[in-house]
């Protein structure tokens, strides 16, 4: 019999607690009264490092595990670095997933992201669909690496009893978010050239793409509450989408970040930019029926986000 989720008593180590959704999920065990929670910067422990991770996993022996650290980016950055992409989450995931099974973590959470669907699969997505057709290029690597990640969490149940669960985010949005100009993802991108735009008294801002595309977008206080729900209630090998079943053109996503940032100005697409997946809305039915829904507006949560940027962020 698998030991419940004990919040407050349990040792959480969340990996990767400086990036946007680490440091949610660190607001969320502090505000649901988590009292011991252990992390390190990438500058304290190399998580690519494999003795390292086990030197720290033997020392601290943490009950729980948020694997939150990835080597994460848009569509520009995927792009570019693909070499970096798929071997820094490969190293780091099979690093943390090993020391968890070595050193007796009772639970390890692993995330993923609906950007590892195939291309084409119909939509909205299930968790069934999961390689079953091409990926999408722009992060097929990427892809690749979170793919064998949730494949490795299979296998560990399967072989050790770990009790390791999977998850897949839709994209995400919200502080600590990475807002570099070519790097970042597009809600960031976007924030941060429209805010830059009505600063500046610029007359237009660009657009990538056709502005075609949809996206799902949940804010990262949401996946959160979502990982530390299923935490508490699930323990099953099938991976569970975390999404808001609501998609938005990349062109009125635009014109939401204009309205909000009281941009007068044009709206100039670049079709030299990649469109990326033309579609990637999935079906989150396995998480709202064990009970667990969003709560954040994107409207609401677009203006919230807006108003906590600060001169740190750019
Ligand atoms: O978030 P994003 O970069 O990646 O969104 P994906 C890319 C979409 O937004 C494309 C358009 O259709 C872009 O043409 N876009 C418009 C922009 N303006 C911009 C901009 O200024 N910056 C960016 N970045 N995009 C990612 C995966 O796919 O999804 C990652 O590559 C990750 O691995 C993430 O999984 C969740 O949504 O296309």
């Amino acid at each position: 019999m698998r030991e419940a989720f004990n919040i407050e008593s349990g040792k959480h180590y969340v990996a990767g607690h400086r990036g946007m959704v680490g440091a949610a999920i660190v607001r969320a065990l502090q505000q649901a009264g988590a009292r011991q929670i252990v992390h390190k910067t990438s500058n304290e422990l190399d998580l690519r490092d494999s003795s390292a991770v086990h030197r720290f996993f033997e020392a601290e022996r943490p009950d729980y595990v948020f694997l939150a650290a990835a080597k994460v980016g848009g569509i520009w950055a995927n792009s570019t670095y693909p070499a970096e992409f798929i071997y820094d989450n490969l190293q780091i995931q099979n690093n943390v997933i090993e020391a968890s099974r070595r050193f007796g973590v009772r639970k390890l959470l692993f995330l993923g992201s609906s950007c590892i669907y195939p291309k084409l699969a119909p939509q909205p997505l299930k968790e069934e669909y999961l390689m079953t057709g091409p990926l999408e290029p722009t992060n097929e690597p990427y892809a690749m690496a979170k793919l064998a990640g949730m494949s490795m969490v299979r296998a560990y149940r399967q072989q050790y009893g770990s009790d390791f669960i999977s998850v897949l985010p839709c994209n995400l949005y919200g502080p600590g978010d990475n807002y570099h100009p070519k790097q970042s993802h597009v809600m960031a991108a976007l924030l941060r050239k429209f805010s830059e735009a009505v600063r500046q008294g610029s007359a237009e801002v660009e657009v990538w793409g056709t502005g075609s595309p949809l996206r799902e977008f949940m804010h990262c206080d949401d996946l959160a509450s979502a990982c530390l729900f299923l935490m508490e209630h699930y323990s099953s090998e099938e991976p569970v989408n975390i999404g808001t079943g609501t998609e938005i053109s990349i062109r009125d996503l635009a014109g939401k970040i204009a309205e909000a940032t009281g941009f007068q100005g044009k709206l100039v697409f670049n079709p030299e930019y990649p469109d990326g997946t033309p579609r990637k809305v999935m079906d989150s039915t396995r998480l709202m029926e064990m009970g667990w829904r969003a709560k954040v507006d994107l409207g609401l949560g677009i203006r919230e986000t807006l108003g906590g940027l600060s001169s740190a962020d750019f």
